[in-house]
């Protein structure tokens, strides 16, 4: 029985120091120590021996068990700490490893120009209002001067949603909300996004952007107009630009007018940027007519007012010299990393 129980501490010991991993140990310690295992079996024979082997054989026993109780637990952790080694080992990080730069992006022309309008407007006490591009008809035509069945609105091919809700086609509605809200004296530039259904070209788009403008007070005049537009046009253009202002007609202003610049291209002779011009015309402007002054609630006999409009893509193919407006929505980083 003693050389059974030698034969197993050496098996066990050998197979405990060939175990791969943890399962392999778990196995051994079943089949060794288990309640069936094989040590057990052997004790169960201790009956017949006799009494003085009995303590002898019974002792040798429980020292075998416990020398491979503690085998079994040094293999654990040795399993365990190398298990533990590998992992961090096959997770390690080189943090020395250059690093993978994100590419910058780049402020796309429309904001870059239109930021920079912001601030020449704040720069000259203007706040800036922005507003909803799903308007109604009331703040897009009828209080614009512009009643149902009015021709002017054929020239605004507009998309409708309902009979009485549409995509604004200007951001002129703005500027009533504004003065159905405050009182003046008023100064206020409205940029957003307006909506016409035009097809789509070079000079075309069905979506474009607005920079419109509002100034009432008492006894402003067209001098007013003049002197406010000639200096935004100066500060945009450069201070040689040279202007003119040409008369015109929208509904909602009474004088109404267009601003040209000179060509900078053929100083007016004429050439292929103007069209043979010699003029670009580059906003249009008036003074706020009457009738609209009074369906905001402002008295016209007290308070006059000017009004303007620029067309964003407009500006910013003249001062890039941008001859496709597709360009500035087709988000081509080839298009847009210049600027
Ligand atoms: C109120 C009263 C008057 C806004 C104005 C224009 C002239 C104008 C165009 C510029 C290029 C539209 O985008 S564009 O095609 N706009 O010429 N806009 S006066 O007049 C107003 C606005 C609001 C209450």
């Amino acid at each position: 029985m003693k050389a059974a129980l030698e034969a197993i501490r050496e098996t066990a010991h050998q197979q405990l120091q060939a175990a791969r991993d943890l399962k392999e140990l778990e196995d051994l310690r079943v089949k060794f120590l288990g309640k069936k295992g094989e040590l057990t079996a052997i004790l169960k024979q201790m009956g017949s021996l006799s009494p003085e082997e009995r303590p002898v054989v019974g002792q040798l026993a429980n020292q075998i068990r416990e020398s491979l109780e503690q085998e079994l637990a040094a293999r654990t952790q040795a399993l365990k700490a190398a298990q533990l080694e590998e992992k961090l080992r096959a997770e390690a990080i080189d943090v020395t490893m250059p690093g993978s730069a994100p590419a910058p992006g780049h402020r796309h022309p429309l904001s870059l120009v239109l930021d920079e309008i912001k601030e020449i407007f704040l720069g000259m006490g203007f706040d800036v209002v922005e507003g909803p591009e799903v308007e109604t008809d009331y703040y897009n035509f009828e209080a614009l001067n512009l009643p149902k069945d009015h021709p002017a609105r054929d020239t605004q091919d507009t998309f409708y949603i309902t009979d009485n809700i549409l995509l604004r086609t200007q951001t002129s509605p703005m500027q009533i909300r504004t003065m159905e809200q405050r009182k003046p004296p008023l100064r206020i530039i409205a940029p957003g996004r307006v909506y016409r259904s035009d097809a789509v070209d070079a000079t075309h788009s069905p979506v474009f952007h607005q920079i419109e403008g509002l100034v009432v007070d008492r006894g402003i005049t067209m001098a007013d107009l003049k002197g406010c537009l000639e200096a935004i046009v100066k500060r945009l253009y450069g201070e040689e630009a040279v202007v003119r202002f040409r008369p015109h007609h929208f509904p909602f202003t009474e004088p109404s007018a267009e601003v040209d610049i000179q060509c900078f291209g053929c100083h007016g002779e004429g050439c292929r940027l103007c069209k043979g011009e010699g003029w670009i015309e580059i906003l249009g402007c008036g003074m706020v007519h009457p009738k609209v002054l009074s369906i905001c609630g402002i008295d016209p006999e007290e308070y006059s007012g000017f009004a303007f409009g620029i067309g964003l893509e407009r500006l910013v193919m003249g001062r890039y010299a941008i001859d496709d407006l597709r360009l500035f929505y087709e988000n081509d980083l080839r298009f847009l990393s210049q600027f």
